[in-house]
């Protein structure tokens, strides 16, 4: 196992000692801690590939992010350069991380053999390579559409654009888009969830805020005329409340979105950056879902101006992660990563978040369900709230500890000596 390199800190025995000891704890609390690790070994994440080089991807003549609505700060060496180093980077994070998850694709990432093949033109050859990497790495795909960092984003329209030749390019792009995914989908024998964000908005007061919708809406429709099987491929929409660029308009709001995917059965995609801070976007699930099939989920931290800091286990991310277990949603809710920090070292950055949500879920696996149920009855609610601070006291570390150890990844924060070594060996030669 790679993580027994230098050796463990802690001996396997301490970490079974350990659980040992934590599992008497949780059961005096009703809760069955082998349950609750079988059932998280299930869960899989979406590992967002563009972690891995600041949202550039592999075109030829690539725009940069520049007017894309995206932001990434940060200068830490070490990012990839090409898909091999990208992949590279990849399999190192998945290493780290217990269980099996996939791993998600944006249009940009293509490979097109150093030709320039514009957005409109892509086709799954460009991904041939990706999918074959997925195979041996036993992963499956999902994908998005790029709808940014282009010359004919520029404007910060897209989907939206009142010129009539630059909508018509991204609706044919997130067509191409569609397509591969849908055969991604069949060749991977399992769906793979497309995702839709476009940057479109403005800057300042607009005096339109009608007719930008009504283009948006009329560009859906033309893009979903074509129908795939929901075993290729599912659709979601992801809104945002604002961006770089769109401060005072976002045209693909959350309302937008959700009155149209709720008309066309398509999901929504929530990204826990684009709400206003006091929103919760664990309180949503129960109350999109009573009419809707399933969720997208972009687990993400936002921090002031910035929707996409790296993910850590904080109390958004617990409270999603319980609604999600408590409301029995974990096979109707997908989980995908969404951050970019060019700042600290990129495959720790990937591995750190997705151990945050994955402890997230294990925290929510492990509370007595019946009984807060219970406890839910208006004179209860002491009784609730006292339980619930009691959990928080529980030995989850122990437990996830094992989990990693079980699954052959290092415990506690041992992989960042892996990650510490990957630079060193890899990374700071670029
Ligand atoms: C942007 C959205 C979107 C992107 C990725 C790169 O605000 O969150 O999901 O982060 O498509
Ligand atoms: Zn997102």
């Amino acid at each position: 196992m790679p993580f027994l390199r230098g050796g463990l800190k802690m001996g396997s025995a301490a970490i079974e000692a350990a659980y040992s000891a934590s599992r008497d704890k949780y059961a005096e609390r009703g809760v069955d801690t082998d349950n609750a690790l079988d059932r998280l070994r299930q869960i899989a994440l979406s590992l967002h590939c563009w972690q891995g080089d600041d949202v550039g991807g592999f075109e030829k003549n690539a725009a940069g992010l520049a007017g894309s609505g995206l932001q990434v700060t940060g200068a830490y060496p070490g990012k990839a350069r090409s898909v091999d180093e990208l992949r590279a980077d990849l399999h190192q994070a998945f290493s780290l991380i217990p269980g099996r998850h996939r791993v998600n694709l944006h249009a940009m990432y293509g490979e097109f053999g150093g030709q320039p093949v514009d957005r409109n033109g892509i086709e799954l050859e460009h991904f041939r390579g990706w999918q074959d990497w997925a195979r041996r790495e036993q992963l499956k795909i999902d994908f998005n559409a790029t709808c940014f960092a282009h010359p004919l984003a520029a404007s910060g329209n897209t989907l939206s654009s009142r010129d009539n030749g630059v909508r018509k390019f991204w609706v044919d792009h997130v067509k191409c888009c569609r397509k591969i995914a849908a055969s991604i989908g069949r060749e991977q024998q399992a769906p793979c969830l497309h995702d839709l964000w476009i940057p479109d908005g403005s800057k300042d007061v607009p005096a339109d805020r009608w007719g930008p919708r009504a283009m948006l809406l009329k560009s859906l429709d033309e893009i979903f005329a074509v129908e795939y099987s929901p075993q290729q491929m599912k659709d979601a929409l992801e809104s945002k409340l604002f961006g770089i660029g769109s401060e005072c308009y976002v045209v693909g709001s959350h309302e937008f979105y959700l009155g149209y995917a709720l008309t066309r059965g398509k999901m929504i995609c929530l990204d826990l950056g684009h709400f206003h801070p006091t929103e919760s976007v664990a309180d949503k699930l129960s109350a999109v879902l009573p009419f809707s099939g399933e969720i997208l989920l972009h687990v993400s931290r936002g921090v002031r101006w910035d929707s996409d800091h790296v993910v850590l286990l904080n109390d958004e991310v617990r409270e999603l992660a319980a609604e999600i277990v408590r409301s029995q949603l974990l096979d109707r809710v997908h989980i995908a990563l969404d951050y970019f920090d060019a700042g600290i070292n990129r495959v720790g950055a990937w591995v750190l978040g997705a151990r945050a949500v994955l402890k997230g879920l294990l925290v929510a696996l492990l509370e007595p369900h019946d009984k807060l149920k219970e406890l839910e009855a208006p004179a209860k609610t002491l009784s609730r709230l006292s339980l619930l601070e009691e959990l928080k006291a529980l030995p989850f570390g122990a437990v996830w500890d094992f989990h990693c150890l079980k699954n052959g990844v290092p415990p506690a924060d041992e992989w960042l000596r892996e990650v510490e070594a990957y630079e060193r060996r890899v990374l700071s030669r670029r």
